[in-house]
């Protein structure tokens, strides 16, 4: 392995420069690299001054997350930020790109930092259930103020070169060539005869209420742990010599690196990249994408028409009428509205993409020169066969044709048309331009190109995209039947579903299962279970004392009342007083008396449900690999991220523990607690899903 490090004197100042590529990671090989380097400056007389600088797109995006969870190697990151402060030439941090978390804590134990007017520092680590643990805790409120440190370290954002020169984060910002720009600094420092300044012996952080400014970062953590141990760690930069405070952040770092929590986030990190890196589609060239079709306006497909617009894209959205059709671009418009006020696009992108990229007919000849269409119809076969019949008609040669359904049979509809290997499911979650999760449903005969462009729509869309196999609700809306049906289970044998909804919030959910179906609409699980029931086994246990509220016209937030009753307007959860007069009488139906469930037994339950079914869904080639579920249970489900996903926790939690819970409540119903083949098997192999993900590969 070549030294990542190169060193070369200009006079009297030595320039490090990192190339370790693509982000600079500090690997092993850059930290040992810059130990030594920063060994030969000072063993040369004529060096008065070091420039540390990156080479390629980024100054440092952080430590080397691939070493985690190994050994720890020599030299460790926060002795070589030591280290460097400690050294007794200048030494200068050149930043542009990113300098993110380690990275960030480099320049930080530099005496100066000057930045490209683009670049962006920042300490993310807490997006892997971290915190900076090579003195990043300790240095940046020493240069920021203990509120403003806490602000930017518990929320993991980036900072633009110009606030962070506010802030006092970096010392000058300068065009051009980052080692130039860096030179210069150096040349102009050491001629002026410029003081080492260690930010170490800055006085610590002001004082605060640390306990409410824990407590604070606790409560909007929703269970994640290391915002508030952030707190404690500038906390301890406050009351603390340096040196002290330095340790307790060592001991703070190393407690969270131990935890759970670091091991599904960083599970998150490295999956939420490899899922859409099929082997398959290696070499495979993606199809031209420049105009989209939809079909529908409603909004599903006014979702995805913002989401293309937004890509760039020019849209041609069909619906049914002239009233239909102004509806649409209605909500398209509003859409934009929102990322206008957001900033996510200005006032002339505004009206480029309404008044020129967007067109919205009622003929479908307007199609005729679209790439790809996107058929947001309502959810029935029929009507589906009949557009994609349409389509098939009046879209050029070697432009795919997708359907946004969320469960059909894209076999069936593909079926409908002459181009089958042009058709695939492209399954948005709603409201579609801001839902990160894209489940790209390949069927039978779908082209290997077709797919290939299908990732590609996604990666243009910004989504999270996911390959899905053909069957009822593909990967997540099929678990998610069964992990409900869990929930529904538990109220007839005498949980609340209000109880439930708490359990599974505290357990880090953003919204229960009752929230959510109340969110939804009662009305399509009501029509799921209409679907399917004749195709019900008669050991099925279907819970139906929400039907009676479905009859009276009550789909939960949309008319005010299901689950819960809202106010006007209000997202307000007020449970509603009929439930559990409905959920007796049909446990008097049943003759079922009721008892009591701690919420750990619902939350066992409920995630068992989750990782029996999501095993069948890997075993059956549904999903490519067991990260590929968890990224969909992240990504669209509210799963919480700091567990990494369903087969993240089961892995955490031991697998043999898991089945054993699952063959004990098959004992109470051996039709719906089957344990899936796939774990028994991985039980007995003394294996796990992270074993199944190594073996499928990037
Ligand atoms: N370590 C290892 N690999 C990394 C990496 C890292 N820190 N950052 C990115 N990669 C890989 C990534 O997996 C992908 O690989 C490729 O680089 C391009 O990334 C002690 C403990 C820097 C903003 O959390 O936010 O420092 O898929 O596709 O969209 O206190 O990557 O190509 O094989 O994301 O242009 C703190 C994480 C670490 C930054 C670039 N730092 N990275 O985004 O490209 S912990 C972070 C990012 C730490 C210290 C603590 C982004 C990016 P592949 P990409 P991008």
């Amino acid at each position: 392995m070549s030294n990542p490090v190169s060193y070369n004197a200009h006079g009297p100042v030595a320039v490090l420069r990192i190339q370790n590529p693509p982000v600079n990671a500090l690997s092993q090989a850059v930290r040992q690299g810059l130990s030594e380097a920063m060994d030969r400056a000072e063993a040369d007389a004529d060096i008065k001054a070091v420039v540390i600088v990156g080479d390629g797109r980024a100054f440092i995006a952080g430590a080397d997350i691939t070493e985690f969870g190994k050994p720890p190697m020599e030299p460790n990151l926060p002795d070589l930020c030591s280290r460097i402060e400690a050294s007794p030439l200048l030494v200068i941090a050149s930043m542009h790109g990113v300098s993110l978390g380690g990275g960030l804590e480099v320049a930080l134990s530099a005496h100066y930092r000057i930045a490209q007017p683009d670049a962006r520092v920042g300490l993310p680590e807490v997006h892997l259930g971290l915190l900076p643990g090579a003195g990043g805790t300790q240095r940046l409120p020493r240069l920021t103020g203990a509120a403003k440190g806490i602000e930017i370290m518990t929320s993991g954002g980036q900072v633009k070169a110009a606030a962070a020169l506010e802030m006092g984060i970096i010392d000058k910002i300068e065009t051009g060539d980052p080692q130039e720009v860096g030179l210069a600094y150096a040349t102009e420092l050491v001629n002026s005869a410029a003081p080492r300044r260690a930010v170490s012996e800055l006085a610590g952080p002001e004082a605060m209420d640390w306990d409410a400014a824990y407590s604070g970062a606790v409560s909007k953590a929703r269970g994640q742990n290391s915002p508030g141990a952030i707190v404690r760690a500038v906390q301890a930069a406050s009351e603390l010599p340096f040196a002290q405070g330095l340790a307790r952040e060592r001991a703070l770092f190393t407690e969270l690196l131990q935890g759970d929590q670091s091991k599904g986030m960083i599970h998150a990190f490295f999956n939420e990249r490899a899922v859409s890196n099929l082997p398959e589609l290696k070499g495979v060239t993606p199809r031209a994408l420049n105009a989209i079709g939809v079909i529908g306006g409603g909004t599903m497909g006014a979702g995805i028409a913002t989401a293309a617009l937004l890509a760039k894209m020019q849209v041609v959205l069909i619906e049914t009428g002239e009233a239909q059709a102004s509806a649409a671009r209605g909500r398209i418009e509003g859409n934009l509205q929102g990322a206008l006020k957001r900033g996510k696009i200005s006032q002339e992108q505004y009206d480029a993409l309404t008044q020129d990229a967007l067109v919205v007919a009622i003929d479908y000849a307007s199609l005729s020169d679209v790439d790809l269409v996107i058929e947001a119809v309502f959810e029935n076969m029929d009507v589906k066969k009949e557009v994609f019949g349409k389509l098939d008609a009046v879209c050029k040669q070697g432009a795919i044709l997708a359907s946004n359904t969320s469960y059909l049979d894209v076999d069936e509809i593909a079926a409908a048309t002459s181009r089958r290997s042009d058709v695939i499911g492209l399954h948005f979650f709603s409201p579609a331009h801001v839902m990160k999760l894209l489940e790209i449903v390949v069927a039978d005969k779908t082209a290997l190109d077709v797919v290939a462009t299908s990732f590609a729509l996604g990666k243009a869309f910004g989504k999270i995209s996911v390959r899905a196999g053909v069957c009822d609700g593909f990967i997540g809306n099929r678990i998610l039947a069964v992990y409900r049906t869990a929930a529904d289970h538990m109220v007839l044998d005498g949980a609340s579903p209000y109880q439930i909804d708490r359990a599974l919030t505290d357990f880090g959910f953003a919204m229960g299962p009752f929230a959510v179906a109340d969110l939804a609409g009662l009305d399509i699980g009501w029509m799921t279970r209409k679907r399917k029931a004749p195709d019900r086994h008669a050991d099925e246990r279907v819970p139906t004392y929400i039907d009676k509220l479905c009859e009276e016209g009550h789909f939960g937030q949309k008319t005010g009342e299901g689950y819960y009753l809202y106010e006007k307007g209000q997202r307000a959860s007020v449970p509603n007083p009929k439930i559990p007069a409905l959920i007796a009488a049909e446990q008097a139906d049943l003759r079922i008396t009721p008892r009591d469930f701690s919420d750990e037994e619902i939350v066992r339950r409920y995630m068992c449900a989750m990782v029996n079914e999501a095993a069948k869904v890997v075993e059956e080639g549904i999903a490519r690999r067991p990260a590929d579920v968890d990224m969909v249970l992240l990504f669209g489900y509210g799963f919480p991220r700091y567990r990494g996903g369903p087969l993240k926790w089961a892995d955490l939690q031991g697998l043999d523990t898991v089945l054993a819970d699952i063959e004990r409540y098959a004992q109470e119903d051996a039709w719906f607690w089957k344990p899936a083949t796939l774990l028994k098997t991985l039980v007995a192999d003394g294996r796990n899903f992270d074993d199944l993900n190594r073996a499928a590969g990037k």
